[in-house]
């Protein structure tokens, strides 16, 4: 083996040259990468002895495309469509062998090589669309070329992988071997293409190109999954304007699209948000001496709407579940929710029936607390008081096995409280999960003062497990997220008392990429959480609403009058008794501007971040940016609360 640079080795075998690169973690196309590369490719063309080439990739990858980390920087030379480009004009047959997850750049180069072979636990794709971008090292006129331009497009605009066995009847990979064989294969191939000197190069295959109304069908067709995102439509523009022309002209055509995606507002976001995402398993204190506990039989404590959601979290990742409840009816009831949810997926697509029945199969209901005994993991997920959650923590502290650790699912009460009513205040942490707890991807992991390393670390990796984003904060009020909602709730309340409209506030959060408006938000979850009429003293717009019964979508008028569809109106008479409030409380109203909403919406609770940040609630600013992302719906292509009043100058320097 000789290494060249400590990333690329040549080896030879026979009259094949072997590259592999080295280059953890995912062997990204960083200019250094990128050079060993072309200094090894054109060693190998030099090489009288060597007939054919194979280009693999040591550790868990292939290429798994360009450095992101490069991203925005000065280009450094060489840039990956010239590396391609070598690869793809050698005179002699190039393979690729591919492993793990061949992406974004890792495909573009696969496809510049003359034939792909790959283990048949590869995956492949285009996932650029996710970060703002295009295919830019010519994977916008390649990948038509293999697979035609329809799947091409659903690919690029997608962003999604595909596994071995589709890209090989797709014709992406000439063949798929079992993963010991890949090397093997792969060189034996090249053997058998030099015998012929076969080159086969992708660019010299004519495109089939759709008429134009295919592409503007295209368009329109997923207009609203587009959204506002610059890229997707970009994408189609690369193909449908790059495919008639010369593949040179064609692929510098796509070059001068992808550095104008890059330097995009919406890329440098979707940047920011990939690092952010990994950024939050990095806890000070957590580390690879950190040994978390085995968790495999998590107890639930609480069959109701969260409860019911974490089970089937846990039994969809695999884990057993003991279900607790007090009453045969409520547990029945939690029971028969599982098995919906269940069923649900299944119809939906996302679960087989055989996984959902085995789902099931892993669930023991329970009335008793005594059942709990063999859980590793005990979740309390009961009624947000903290008087019944303690009095639970110190019962099944009782009943635990000394290992376990006890969670709590709340939204925003003291975890210390409930650890202090058990003798093993290292164990207890708070599991903040989102509802609906089987979909929504955030979970906060709420450290309590005496929370050991190894219960947050053993809380990162359940988090993973069950297919979710753990971040940690800190015990203090509403966390992270619930405690900047709270105040962009208040603000709310306070604009349409001094005037503005609640329609409009929506409208215009939702023009700004939220899914649903704060009034909307509101009236889906409910008006009356908290709510009671016998304390209800008309003090607040929204004890008004709720003594007129308008409790929100659940009684089909809240903030929105509901049709039977629960499509939502705006409501006259809710109009007139926010002026009515407003004159009894003698709040002067005027108009407001758009900006003067967005401004007053975002701004404090991106303040409140701040002072989340500055308390060390959370650990970084980008950590918020990710809850409020995945747990509250921020337009991941606005990069988060902290990147977009950074970039709005609200914050301090
Ligand atoms: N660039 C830089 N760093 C990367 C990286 C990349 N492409 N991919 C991963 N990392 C880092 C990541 O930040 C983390 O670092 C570590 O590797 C492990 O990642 C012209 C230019 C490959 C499926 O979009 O999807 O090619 O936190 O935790 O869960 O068209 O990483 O340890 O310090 O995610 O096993 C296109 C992005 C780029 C693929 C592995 N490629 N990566 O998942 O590990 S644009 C992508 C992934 C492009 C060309 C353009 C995943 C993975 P740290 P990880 P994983």
């Amino acid at each position: 083996m000789t290494s060249l640079d400590g990333i690329a080795a040549l080896d030879t075998r026979g009259r094949v040259g072997v590259l592999t690169i080295n280059s953890p973690p995912v062997n990204a196309l960083g200019h250094a990468v990128r050079l060993a590369v072309l200094n090894a490719v054109q060693a190998f063309e030099a090489n009288e002895t060597l007939d054919a080439l194979v280009i693999a990739c040591a550790g868990r990858t292939f290429f798994a495309g360009g450095d992101i980390r490069e991203f925005g920087k000065p280009p450094l030379s060489p840039n990956l469509p010239q590396v391609v480009n070598v690869i793809e004009k050698s005179a002699k047959p190039v393979v690729a062998a591919i492993h793990g997850t061949a992406l974004g750049g890792g495909l573009e180069l696969a496809m510049g090589c003359h034939f792909r072979v790959a283990a048949q636990s590869a995956a492949c794709g285009l996932p650029e669309v996710k970060l703002g971008l295009l295919p830019g090292a010519g994977g916008t006129q390649r990948l038509p070329r293999l697979v035609g331009v329809s799947k091409a497009l659903d690919m690029m605009t997608s962003g999604e992988s595909i596994g071995a066995a589709e890209a090989m009847n797709l014709g992406l990979f000439d063949e798929i071997v079992p993963d010991h064989v890949l090397l093997d294969r792969a060189v034996a191939l090249a053997g058998e293409k030099a015998k012929t000197q076969a080159t086969r190069r992708t660019r010299d295959i004519v495109p089939e190109i759709p008429p134009a109304d295919d592409f503007d069908r295209y368009l329109t067709t997923h207009a609203k999954k587009f959204g506002k995102l610059p890229a997707p439509r970009t994408i189609v523009q690369a193909v449908r304007e790059g495919l008639p022309l010369a593949f040179e002209a064609a692929t510098d055509f796509e070059r001068t699209l992808f550095l104008d995606l890059m330097n995009s507002d919406e890329s440098m976001a979707l940047r920011h948000v990939f690092f952010a995402e990994r950024d939050v398993l990095k806890v000070p204190g957590i580390g690879s001496e950190t040994v978390p506990l085995p968790v495999s039989r998590i107890g639930v404590i609480g069959a109701g709407t969260m409860g019911a959601g974490i089970a089937v979290s846990a039994l969809q990742a695999g884990f057993s579940v003991i279900l607790v409840e007090q009453t045969e009816g409520a547990l029945e009831k939690g029971r028969n929710t599982v098995a919906k949810i269940l069923d649900r997926g299944v119809s939906s697509g996302r679960l087989t029936r055989s996984a959902a029945d085995a789902a099931l199969g892993n669930l023991q209901p329970s009335l008793q607390y005594h059942d709990l005994a063999s859980a590793d993991l005990i979740i309390e997920a009961a009624f947000e008081d903290p008087d019944v959650k303690k009095s639970i923590f110190s019962a099944i502290d009782k009943i635990a096995k000394p290992e376990a650790i006890l969670a709590t699912n709340t939204s925003y009460l003291d975890v210390d409280v409930f650890a202090g009513a058990t003798t093993r205040s290292e164990k207890v942490v708070g599991l903040h999960f989102f509802s609906p707890a089987n979909i929504m991807k955030l979970l906060e992991i709420v450290r309590g003062k005496q929370t050991a390393p190894e219960v947050l670390a053993t809380a990162q990796i359940l988090a993973k497990k069950l297919g979710k984003i753990p971040v940690v904060a800190g015990n203090a009020y509403g966390f992270i997220g619930n405690r900047m909602l709270a105040v962009r709730r208040r603000e709310a309340d306070q604009m349409i008392l001094a005037g503005a409209d609640p329609y409009a506030i929506d409208r215009i959060a939702e023009d700004f990429g939220f899914p649903m408006g704060p009034f909307r938000v509101s009236d889906l979850a409910g008006l009356d959480l908290g709510w009671t009429a016998s304390t209800s003293k008309s003090a607040t717009i929204r004890e008004c609403l709720c003594e007129l019964d308008r409790r929100g979508q659940k009684t089909k008028a809240g903030f929105y009058d509901y049709d039977h569809n629960l499509n939502p109106a705006p409501s006259p008479l809710v109009r007139k008794l926010i002026e009515d409030f407003s004159a009894r409380e003698h709040v002067k109203r005027r108009t407001w501007s758009d900006q003067e909403i967005l401004e007053g919406l975002l701004r404090p609770m991106i303040e409140e971040g701040q002072k989340i940040l500055d308390e060390g609630i959370a650990l970084r600013a980008s950590d918020i940016d990710v809850v409020w992302i995945h747990g509250y719906g921020w337009p991941r292509w606005r990069g988060g609360p902290m990147y977009y009043g950074a970039k709005m100058n609200w914050l301090p320097a």
